[in-house]
């Protein structure tokens, strides 16, 4: 076994050692602005403007300003909810895509200037900036360079009118530390009257070198972000997901904002030329703006836990965004789901285990860089090793065993990102065993594995552009994330229940009764082939801690089940998953169920695509023996289904037949009925 140096023992000799002297930097390196920024690690975005109103992810830019007319507007409720939720600034559209301004520009009659809201008086910046300097929090602003209102855009003149408003956001409201450029560029647009499609020269249009340096002057210390930096990047996509490999650099030369591609270049390279970290953006519902049909569809909890760990835990920095709602308040389940992730993320780091523990390392650089700096809580002290060492490891004893499912790692970054490779090891019978790997480092990375128990751990860096610099190493026990197991079924009516998190222990009822922890463990799939209702629980066995119980009323599976129809797209609207659906051909849903049955109601559920259309809004559900004479059962409307698509019931009185036909009458947008789900009631 090769000999650890414990600083511990050492101490009274490196007490009078002087200091040795720093490793080198590798390039490229952050920049102060870079630095602070990279503290920051978890901050909101706030999508409102004209888009809330019109009820669009992108408006045509044909909006009026009346239009807009918050009734409730409070952004002080904003920044109470992202400062409870642990972020640490906020970043509002000022200026989405269809050009209308939050604030009172004199250089456009296309904002809040000539809305009803405040009489025209308010200056929503101003507001959001007040607020968020009274909790704290630091401000940014996106301004979307696309504007689909203004008559000049394409022309040079539009850059002039960019640059004026640029300067009216810079420097009118204070510090900004951050200013978002989005990708999405040039199409077809209202421009003024002129309706038509307009193609801008990405790279060049945009005057970006001027652009950039009038930023620079007026807020030296902003962040800029685009697909292409200059200090901070898009992640590539929208699901708030950076990668198992994220460099902080990049090769920024041959990348520019809304290029084709480049999602190829979204993870950084090893050899990259430029520090330009990245940052994950994601909305806490599908929509970036506020749709009343999305209120059902707030990302669950371990949703959130997932988005947590693949960005903060995989070196970049975290986004979450608000569609703040018509009322102009962040909508109550919004506001619950990420108070409940932020509270899942204290309890999972309450305990860093490692700070109780002996840190040794298998060399290290001399007096200012022992193991000892790896869980002083302290970013700027580091442990490293002398030149030339590239492969090192340091090694925890925890004086006990102890359980532990979190590896947190932080490489001292601002002498440049290096570590490729890195393995955690637990000492068994004195021999290592591996645990888990990772490749990158960079800011922050956090490994997740199954609960396990060890008295000594190793973590060993393998591999590096140089020798590894690394500022903390964390140890933490994250309690399972006791989530109701989702219980799915096959058209053929097998069941299938999984827990969140793998350790889970599951046990479940199929009578009605309640499930109980130690009561019919769950041990694979199993046939439910007529009505009966599955409930499940999943139990920590670690705490013995029980989750809340899923409940899913299934009826008679489907296999056998036929549509009337010739599209072959037709099955997906009885393949049990509510996220595939069917396009009817004349309004009309029909069913041969294979064999009769005693029916007592139907079930729809509306489809659940991004941008859904053809909701049944009214119905009428006729029932056949024979499938030739047809008797009406049901006539009703499903009434709030275009704000709320969630699955509809419809009961009627108990009648024998094997065909149905749910026709619709009226579809909530005039488009042909779709199905998500069909099903029927037998009970
Ligand atoms: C995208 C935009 O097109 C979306 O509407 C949203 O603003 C998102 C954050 O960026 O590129
Ligand atoms: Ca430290």
């Amino acid at each position: 076994m090769k000999k650890y140096v414990w600083p511990f023992l050492a101490l009274g000799l490196s007490y009078c050692q002087e200091k040795a002297a720093p490793p080198s930097p590798v390039l490229p390196v952050p920049h102060e602005r870079q630095i602070a920024w990279q503290e920051m690690q978890f901050y909101g975005f706030v999508h409102f403007n004209m888009n809330t109103f019109s009820d669009r992810e992108w408006g045509f830019g044909d909006e009026k300003p009346e239009q807009f007319n918050p009734t409730e507007l409070d952004a002080k409720q904003w920044a109470r909810v992202a400062k409870e939720a642990g972020m640490k600034g906020l970043i509002i559209t000022a200026k989405h895509h269809d050009g209308f301004v939050l604030w009172p520009s004199a250089y456009t009659e296309h904002s809040v200037k000539n809305s009803p809201w405040r009489d025209g008086k308010g200056d929503l910046i101003r507001e959001f900036v007040d607020a968020c300097r009274a909790e704290g929090l630091k401000v940014g602003i996106y301004y979307s360079p696309w504007d689909r209102n203004h008559a000049d855009y394409g022309k040079p003149e539009y850059v002039t009118y960019m640059k004026n408003q640029l300067t009216e956001l810079l420097t009118n409201y204070g510090e900004i530390y951050e200013v978002w450029f989005d990708g999405a560029n040039g199409g077809d647009g209202w421009y003024g009257g002129a309706n038509e499609e307009r193609k801008v020269e990405k790279r060049t249009y945009y005057d970006w070198p001027t652009m950039h340096a009038l930023v620079r002057e007026l807020q030296p210390n902003a962040m800029m972000f685009s697909d292409a930096g200059p200090d901070v990047r898009w992640v590539g996509n929208e699901h708030g997901f950076a990668y198992e490999t994220t460099w902080s650099n990049l090769m920024r030369d041959s990348v520019y904002a809304g290029m084709p591609g480049f999602e190829k270049w979204a993870p950084g390279q090893e050899n990259g030329t430029h520090w330009i970290p990245a940052e994950s953006d994601v909305s806490i519902r599908p929509g970036w703006y506020y749709h009343k049909y999305e209120d059902h569809k707030v990302r669950t909890l371990p949703e959130l836990m997932e988005i947590y760990y693949k960005s903060i835990g995989q070196n970049s920095s975290l986004l979450i965004n608000f569609p703040v709602d018509t009322r102009g308040l962040i909508h109550e389940n919004d506001e619950a789901a990420i108070l409940k992730m932020a509270a899942k993320v204290k309890e999972d780091f309450a305990v860093n285990l490692a700070k109780e523990g002996r840190f040794g390392a298998s060399v290290d650089r001399g007096s200012g860089y022992e193991a000892t700096n790896l869980s002083d809580g302290d970013f700027n002290t580091y442990w490293t090793t002398p030149d030339g060492e590239i492969q090192a490891s340091v090694e925890i004893d925890f004086g006990k065993e102890v359980s532990f499912n979190r590896l947190l790692v932080q490489e001292f970054v601002n002498l440049g990102q290096r570590v490729k490779s890195f393995s955690l090891e637990k000492e068994v019978n004195g021999s290592w065993e591996k645990v888990a790997e990772g490749t990158t480092i960079g800011y922050k990375r956090v490994l997740r594995f199954d609960d396990t128990q060890a008295q000594k751990i190793r973590v060993n860096f393998l591999d590096s552009k140089d020798i590894p610099v690394i500022s903390e190493i964390g140890v933490y026990s994250a309690p399972a994330l006791l989530f109701p197991p989702r219980v799915t079924r096959t058209a053929e009516g097998k069941v299938s229940i999984a827990a969140a998190e793998s350790d889970l222990e599951i046990y479940y009822t199929t009578d009605g009764s309640t499930p109980e922890k130690g009561k019919n463990a769950y041990a694979g799939d199993f046939g439910v082939l007529s009505a009966q209702t599955v409930q499940a629980i999943a139990v920590d066995p670690a705490t013995g801690n029980v989750s809340e119980i899923a409940r899913v009323d299934y009826d008679l599976p489907k296999a056998n089940w036929k549509v009337a129809s010739s599209d072959e797209r037709a099955g997906r609207a009885i393949d049990e998953n509510i996220h595939s659906y069917f396009t009817t051909e004349n309004n009309v849903f029909q069913m041969d169920l294979g064999q009769t049955a005693e029916l007592s109601g139907i079930t729809y559920f509306p489809m659940q695509a991004r941008y859904p259309s053809g909701f049944i809004s009214d119905y009428t559900v006729e029932v056949s023996e024979n499938g030739s004479s047809w008797k009406e059962v049901a006539r009703g409307e499903f009434s709030n289904i275009a704000a709320s698509p969630i699955e509809q019931f419809v009961r009627f009185d108990k009648v024998q037949a094997r065909y149905l036909r749910l026709k619709s009458l009226k579809t909530t947008d005039g488009n042909k009925a779709t199905v998500g789900e069909f099903g029927v009631i037998t009970r």
